[in-house]
């Protein structure tokens, strides 16, 4: 069996601890079914960079560490101040003066170093997410000719806003030398396409590149174990630490669960909650939200900020609302094992999902996978998550509207149980379709280039050689054909 190399910022080594994070959880089944080397930064930074391999079972671990300066520049810098919040449509966040790209290329170049020194002919190389962007253009210019495949965690902005970024005109292109481009929804790979066609003068160059057997682009919305998730959370829940949190509490569970990052919207969804406790007093007392935030990035100063508003809004709303028996937010500030996330997931009765722009979102996955089908729990989602995609059929918001992410509240807990069934067994049909094991099947088939069994990618190759190239109407976006499930 041919190699996989998943090369992303971060590896996670089985048993080393660290943040969760939604990349490892999703590459988890293909660590599973394939032999893979997994290739990136250790987490650690010095001035004498050392490069450490580990053997785990059948899969290989290559970590480096980066040096001061490129961990501030590449890292620090224009990977999260210029691309994350581009890539999430926050110009407004984006610092143009790290518009260096240079730390940015040189850790590129030195994973492409580290990578050619390994690489067989036959290796399959899988690289993972924006902070990878130019990789493949690097190994290709040491002469590699390995299948390379790109997958975007993160949203791809239209071109109106990506054009706003610094040095786009580099980075951007740097993608055509993959042999495949995958995004989590159409709507991101239609502004790939039509950024492609505006900048680049596709379709006739695009069209061109797919005949000569060159980069093709897809969406491949990423999933979970679906069976796996909700077996743990049916044992989760009966635990004592579930049971512990649920006797603490009176009434239902509200849950969120995200990193703390602005892109997931944690302030304006503790102010629509405030609204709905203005709004329902007949709810006070039968309802907590439990907030679970891991810090992440607290040296960058948007995440420190940001860290100080939730407090003061939590504070804000215990103090307006709480009585001796109870207080309506808990925010909490550690990660907790997925085996208690499951458990609580189960045991909410709503989960409350809003970033304000996401990929995909896991914990809305999750959510859903964890409930009894008997008795399920209401998911709120974000209608500018990757997810809302797929799941019509959960309570979909616009999380920047406060009192319509309270009416969504006060509904959800208010649904008759025959409703929460419904929308419950839509959803999870849904994610059995597409679970994890799926998602990382299809995408490496894809890069191998069995075209039949990714009709979506070159359905959209079909749409950039046909109709990309013309100006979008004036009501918004093309959009490509629905891609497979
Ligand atoms: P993330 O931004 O990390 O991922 P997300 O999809 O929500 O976001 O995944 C987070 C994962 O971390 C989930 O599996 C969740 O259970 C776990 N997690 C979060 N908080 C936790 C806590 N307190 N304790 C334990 N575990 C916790 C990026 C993109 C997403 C995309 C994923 C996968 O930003 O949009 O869905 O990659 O492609």
């Amino acid at each position: 069996m041919a190699r996989i190399f998943i090369i992303s910022n971060r590896v996670a080594i089985p048993g080393a601890g660290g943040n969760p994070g939604g990349l490892e959880v999703a590459l988890k089944a293909t660590l599973r079914s394939h032999p893979c080397v997994w290739l990136g930064w250790s987490g650690e930074v010095s001035d004498t960079p050392q490069v450490k391999t580990l053997k785990k079972g059948r899969n290989s671990y290559i970590v480096t560490d980066l040096p001061p300066e490129d961990f501030d520049e590449y890292y620090n810098g224009f990977a999260n101040r210029v691309l994350w919040p581009i890539f999430h449509y926050r110009l407004d966040l984006a610092e143009f003066s790290r518009r260096d790209l240079s730390g940015y290329l040189r850790v590129n170049e030195r994973f492409a170093d580290e990578l050619a020194k390994v690489l067989a002919p036959d290796d399959i190389v899988w690289v993972h997410d924006y902070h990878l962007i130019p990789l493949a253009k690097a190994l290709r210019a040491r002469g590699l000719d390995n299948r390379i495949g790109f997958f975007l965690h993160i949203p791809l902005p239209p071109p109106e806003i990506l054009t706003a970024m610094p040095n786009h005109e580099t980075l951007i292109p740097a993608l055509g030398s993959y042999d495949l481009v995958g995004f989590q929804t159409d709507g991101d790979a239609a502004n790939f396409a039509r950024y492609l066609a505006k900048e680049l003068g596709a379709p006739s160059h695009i069209s061109h590149r797919l005949g000569g057997g060159g980069m093709r682009i897809g969406t491949f919305p990423v999933g979970i174990e679906t069976r796996d998730f909700t077996r743990l959370a049916g044992r989760s829940v009966r635990t004592r630490f579930v049971q512990q949190v649920l006797n603490s509490i009176p009434g239902s569970l509200m849950i969120g669960v995200d990193r703390l990052d602005y892109s997931k919207g944690i302030p304006n969804r503790l102010e629509a909650y405030e609204r709905f406790l203005i709004a329902h007093p007949q709810w006070h007392g039968q309802i907590t939200y439990l907030q679970i935030t891991p810090k992440s990035r607290s040296q960058i100063k948007e995440y420190s900020e940001m860290e100080q508003a939730v407090n003061a809004i939590s504070g804000r709303i215990n103090g307006a609302f709480s009585d001796a028996s109870w207080a309506p937010v808990r925010y909490v500030n550690r990660p907790y094992s997925r085996t208690a996330l499951a458990g609580l997931y189960r045991a909410a009765r709503v989960g409350l999902v809003t970033p304000m722009r996401d990929g995909m979102n896991l914990v809305a996955k999750e959510y859903v996978a964890s409930q009894d089908p008997e008795d399920p729990g209401v998911l709120i989602l974000s209608r500018f998550a990757g997810a809302a995609d797929e799941f019509g059929a959960a309570l979909l918001v616009n999380p920047y509207d406060p009192d319509a992410v309270a009416a969504a509240i006060a509904r959800a807990m208010a649904m008759p149980l025959a409703e929460r069934k419904t929308r419950h067994a839509e959803l999870y049909a849904t994610m059995l379709d597409n679970d994890i094991a799926a998602w990382g099947d299809r995408f490496l088939k894809a890069l191998l280039g069995r075209q039949g069994e990714a009709r979506g990618v070159q359905a959209l190759a079909d749409f950039i050689a046909g109709g990309a190239a013309k100006e979008p109407a004036a009501t918004g976006p093309a959009r490509p054909p629905a891609a497979p499930r």
